[in-house]
């Protein structure tokens, strides 16, 4: 079994173009991989911040983005929040006197090998668009049995959409597709195969919200939804918004997007040849699998949940946050009623495995986020063992008691007024 995750290797383009490469997606000097932020806190006195930068200057950083706040923790001292190129030489001996002077010191690297540091995490919505391009590679897992990856069209094709969202930036309607007459073939398919077996595969949730999807937002099966009106409806429901995104991100990226209630989404369709079953996330995954729950307020908040624990925490504790979600909202089954149905996105929108998930062939297993954390998954076909969760309320108090055994020296409260994070000082 090809068990694993998706590969978290990054790419620096993957557009379509065979065999060349045309170059990043990051314009010079936009590679987040190249930022870090430092919060620190000096006591309340004339020239304290002067000072501060000072030796920043001396230690020749050029600043990019300063913030002052008096300190919320320490009535006596003034916060401060600044970015700079992490390449600069002399970045080590600037942190060793800060921390030498400053009364208290916390470092944010993208790099997450850098030593002290706390791993970058958006703070505010708009800090979404500093990751968004960088994509991951298909790992070879993907390319093997892409049937796509032989038939240049489609290759052509991928390309119009992962250059959509290149573009994109927070609050911009997200551009509409004109899909072809074989994209919505593959749709049609899709869409009647499913609408089959939702009545008596998926969770009520889903299928509360789907009629409601088909009055507001266009799900037909001669129409490929656009994800602008599908984002409109979901933000009058919980608040979620979609946002393009051009291929895979890496978990801890991806998982980030949902503490601020931002799913990014695909906007291409799968390949015409494979319509029951593919392994990689595309228009049909987002909106058939997932855009009907994250209209549910409890589901919104369980999604959410799992973003914010995301949030800052060590490389192996974001591993198994995205295990987490993988067995809950990808292949997440509840019971309901006495009986078992499918809330997974993946499952919701492939009607190979949607069937396959309820009969006797897989192995189901209690809710136990422990357990899930460290399990194993393949990626690439229909998933040998299952987690079922008893009600969305009991998943999610138990994935809360989990989170907090994540090891983060603060904990994070998210302000939906001002849609940014607000770290709160454990010590
Ligand atoms: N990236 N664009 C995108 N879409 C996903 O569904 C996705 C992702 N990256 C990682 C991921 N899903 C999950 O499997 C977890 O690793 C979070
Ligand atoms: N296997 C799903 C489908 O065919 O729709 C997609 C899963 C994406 C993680
Ligand atoms: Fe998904």
């Amino acid at each position: 079994m090809d068990a694993g995750h998706w590969p978290e290797k990054r790419a620096k383009l993957d557009n379509g173009d065979e065999g060349q490469t045309t170059g990043s997606y990051l314009k010079e000097g936009e590679d987040i991989a190249g930022t870090m932020e430092v919060i620190f806190s000096v006591n309340e006195e004339v020239g304290a911040l002067a000072k501060a930068l000072r030796l920043f200057e001396s230690h020749k950083i050029n600043l990019t983005h300063i913030e002052s706040r008096p300190s919320k923790r320490n009535r006596d001292q003034y916060e401060f929040f600044v970015r700079f190129d992490p390449e600069a030489p002399g970045v080590k001996s600037a942190l060793e006197a800060l921390r030498s002077s400053a009364a208290s010191v916390q470092v944010h690297s993208r790099d997450t090998t850098t030593e002290n540091s706390v791993p970058w995490f958006p703070r505010k919505i708009a800090d979404l668009d500093r990751f968004a391009n960088q994509i991951l590679s298909y790992g070879s897992d993907l390319d093997s049995d892409h049937p796509g990856f032989t038939d240049a069209v489609y290759r052509a094709r991928r390309k119009e959409f992962a250059d959509i969202a290149f573009n994109y930036k927070h609050g911009q309607p997200i551009p509409r597709v004109e899909y072809t007459e074989q994209e919505i073939n593959t749709w049609r398919k899709i869409f009647t195969e499913l609408r089959k077996l939702f009545p008596t595969h998926a969770c009520r949730e889903h299928n509360y919200v789907f009629p409601l999807l088909m009055e507001n937002c266009g799900f037909r099966e001669d129409n490929i939804p656009q994800l602008e009106d599908v984002s409109n409806f979901l933000k009058d429901c919980t608040g979620f918004t979609l946002r393009p995104v051009a291929g895979l991100l890496s978990s801890r990226d991806f998982l980030a997007g949902l503490a601020f209630r931002v799913f990014h989404s695909t906007q291409y369709i799968r390949h015409y040849s494979k319509p029951m079953y593919t392994p990689e996330p595309d228009v049909c995954h987002e909106l058939l699998g997932h855009a009907p729950l994250f209209a549910d307020p409890s589901f919104a908040q369980f999604s959410q949940e799992i973003g914010l624990a995301s949030l800052g925490a060590p490389d192996d504790f974001v591993m198994k946050l995205a295990t987490l979600y993988w067995f809950t909202v990808e292949f997440g089954l509840c019971r309901q009623d006495g009986e078992v149905k499918a809330y997974g996105a993946g499952l919701l929108s492939s009607f190979g495995e949607l069937q396959y998930c309820l009969t006797d062939k897989p192995d189901i297993r209690p809710f136990e986020p422990e357990k899930i954390s460290v399990t194993k998954y393949p990626i690439t076909e229909y998933q040998p063992i299952y987690f079922l969760a008893d009600s969305f309320q009991d998943a999610k108090e138990k994935l809360r008691a989990w989170s907090h055994t994540i090891p983060r020296p603060f904990s994070v409260h998210y302000n939906p007024y001002t849609q940014s994070v607000e770290i709160l000082d454990n010590k």
